[in-house]
Formats: C-alpha cells, structure tokens, sequence
C-alpha cells in the first residue's frame, strides 16, 4: 500500500507551506472581520480608507477558497501516516506519537470545519440552525491556528529540511515510497497550485469587476439596481408594504424624546453624494455612488450630539440584521449617510427604499436596510 513517490514530505513541505500563507491571512483577516461586527470597539474601528473591509473581507474569503485545494492535496500526500503503526512497547514515544495525532487530528478537523462552514455561508447556504455561524467560525479558528502553529512547531525541522533540498530529493520519504506516480512531484505541485489560483479567480470575481465573467463560483455576480447586487429583497424581509407606506417617518429617538422626520422632510434637507462600497461578508463587493442626507446632519437636527453611537432599527420585524449599532465615530464621519439615492436614481426597493444606512468601511451586513428609526443617548 502507498508506494508511490508522490506522497513526500518534500511535497508536503511545499503544499503546506502555502496553505499556511492561506490559513495565517484568512485567519487576520476573520479576526479584522470579526472585530468590525461587534457591537462595541473598545478599540475604534478606523472609517478610513473606505475600501479597507473590501479589501480584507476580500481577502479572507478567496485565501479561505485558494486553501481547499491545497488542505486535499496536502491530506492526500501524509494519508500512509494514518496507517502506521503505533510504538506500541516504548511508553515514551507511544505517548509523544499519541499526542501528535490527537494534535493533528484536531487541526485536520477544525481545517475542514472552517473551509467548510465559510463556504456555506458564502454560498448563502445556511445548514445549521442551531449554532451561530459567526460565533462558532470564529471560536473554530482559534483552535486550528492554535493546533497549527503547534504543528508548524513540531515539524519546523523537517519542513525547513524539505524546502531547502531539491524536490525530488528522498531522504524522507517512506521506505515503501518507491514507485515512481503519474506525473513528477513538480508537476504535481504546480497542478495544485494552479487548482487554488482558478479557485482564486474563480471567487475574486465577486470583489473585482472585470474578473467577473470568469467567476463560477462568485455567488452574487447578477447586476442589481444602480450596479449594487441585492441581498436580501424587499419581499424576503416582509418589508413592502411598510416601505412603501405613505406613513413611513424617520423616527429619531433621542434620550426619550422624538423627532419624526418625513421622507420629503429628507428629501428637504442638504443632500450629499459618496462613492461608498457594499462590502458582504460573503465575499462580494461592488461600489454605488450614494445619495442623501448625513447621518450628523439628521441627529443635530434631532437635539442629538455626534459623538455617541447610534442604534439603527429597520422596519424588517424579524431576522439579525434589523437592528444594528452604529459607533460614534462612524455616526460623526461625514461620509455616512442616510441614502435616498443609488447612481442619481431613487433607491429602489430592494436596496432599501426609503432610505438606507451607508457608511465607509463597514461590513455590509451592517449597511442597514429600510432605516426607520435612529436611537441616541442624550
Ligand atoms: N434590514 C436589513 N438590512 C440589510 C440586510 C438585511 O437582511 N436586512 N442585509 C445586509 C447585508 S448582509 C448586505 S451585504 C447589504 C446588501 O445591500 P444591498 O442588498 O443593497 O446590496 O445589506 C445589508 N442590510
Ligand atoms: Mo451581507
């Protein structure tokens, strides 16, 4: 069983040192990520640049794909590990061989939980109903970069070993590893890193215009109104009627007292254009050219200072995303708005008639939708 050359530390080595690139970026950048989506930052979360969670949530979904490849590459070249033997009479090196696998055993499992989780959840495919996704992705990735950096640790010298010898080199291949495979360890290499970089293009394409026709995995490539696709529709989020409602007002609680504003109340005020991203957390992206009023301009008018955060309600009645909070200094930041207008037209429906919250470097699933209320401490 196994004979082939193939399956060789010295391409182990080189796989693995890449899907530890993927992993160590995807990992930064879940935590950038996931930092962005709380509630409270004891540390701000910068408004600058505007494109700043494009980019890492960009980032973390295509390094998250590209990894796929090349965690089943790299199983499928130790897969003989997982049939030898134990040291069965040496209580010493049976304790040290058990605590390795039951190591790997964890990061092999935690890997394939999180590539598998986040794809999902890219995919908008939502399996699990009784746990948070963001909750337990996030948890899961500490405990593979854990029982990684363990890893990387206990083979650290057999890993610089292998990437400073030739490839084709043998001196730690199996003693069975003799036939040689189908096509050289070179070959085999670079076929795998060419699977992750068509993952890469493949994924990127949510995030990079002009490699959208070849983006077959990029799961929201439709065009929606003003260039922006739509998440989650009007109808979805049982939001139509009340959107549409000639009673729709901005209600603007602050400290217990409130301002109810009209649509042509909004419409009345100063408006403002930003070239703002929608930034998912799924991956994709796209830029709008935004219309509306200010958010500081609309709390001001309510009595309310700029320097608190915001809590921002939708009329959506159900789901996590109809309620957010906005932080003070995104709330004082003069790109944040209360969209009225996508690309010079009224905001369609969909994308969050009457108005919408958009703000700079935010996660999109943050960019409140059907806005109709904005609460404030006095
Ligand atoms: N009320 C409400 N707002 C919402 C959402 C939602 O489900 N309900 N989805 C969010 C998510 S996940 C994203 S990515 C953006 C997408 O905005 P768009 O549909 O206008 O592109 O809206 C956000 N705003
Ligand atoms: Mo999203």
């Amino acid at each position: 069983m196994f004979t082939s050359r193939l399956r060789s530390p010295a391409v182990t080595a080189r796989v693995g040192l890449w899907l530890g690139i993927a992993f160590g970026l995807c990992f930064v950048t879940g935590l950038i990520s996931h930092y962005a989506q709380q509630p409270s930052h004891p540390i701000p979360f910068p408004t600058s640049p505007s494109w700043g969670y494009r980019l890492t949530q960009g980032l973390h979904v295509t390094s998250g794909v590209a990894a796929i490849p090349l965690l089943l590459v790299k199983l499928w070249s130790v897969l003989p590990k997982l049939f030898e033997g134990l040291p069965l009479r040496d209580p010493r090196a049976l304790l040290l061989t058990g605590l390795e696998r039951a190591s790997i055993t964890v990061l092999v499992a935690a890997s394939i939980f999180q590539l598998a989780t986040g794809l999902f959840n890219a995919a908008q495919w939502y399996p699990w109903t009784t746990f948070s996704f963001r909750t337990t992705h996030y948890a899961i990735a500490w405990v593979a970069i854990g029982a990684l950096v363990l890893h990387i640790a206990v083979k650290l010298p057999i890993i610089r070993d292998a990437l400073t010898s030739d490839i084709e080199v043998v001196t730690h291949d199996r003693a069975t590893a003799t036939s040689p495979g189908p096509l050289s360890r070179r070959a085999l290499v670079r076929t795998t890193f060419a699977a992750a970089g068509v993952a890469v293009l493949a994924t990127a394409g949510s995030t990079v215009p002009w490699l959208r026709r070849v983006s077959v995995f990029a799961v929201r490539t439709g065009e929606g109104p003003g260039g922006v696709p739509i998440n989650k529709s009007a109808r979805a989020a049982r939001v139509e009627e009340s959107a549409m409602s000639p009673d729709w007002r901005l209600d603007v609680v602050v400290g217990g007292t409130t301002t109810s504003l009209t649509y042509a109340d909004l419409r009345a005020m100063p408006q403002h254009t930003v070239d703002l991203p929608i930034a998912c957390v799924e991956g994709w992206s796209a830029q709008g050219t935004w219309s509306g009023v200010r958010l500081a301009d609309v709390l001001r008018l309510a009595g309310a200072t700029t320097d608190r955060e915001v809590a921002v309600t939708s009329l959506q009645q159900a789901g996590a995303f109809r309620r957010t909070t906005l932080p003070a200094n995104f709330a004082a930041d003069d790109r944040t708005l209360l969209a009225l207008d996508l690309s010079g037209e009224q905001l369609s429906l969909d994308h969050g008639f009457p108005c919408r919250l958009i703000a700079p470097n935010r996660p999109g699933v943050l960019q409140t939708k059907w806005v109709s209320r904005l609460e404030v401490d006095a």
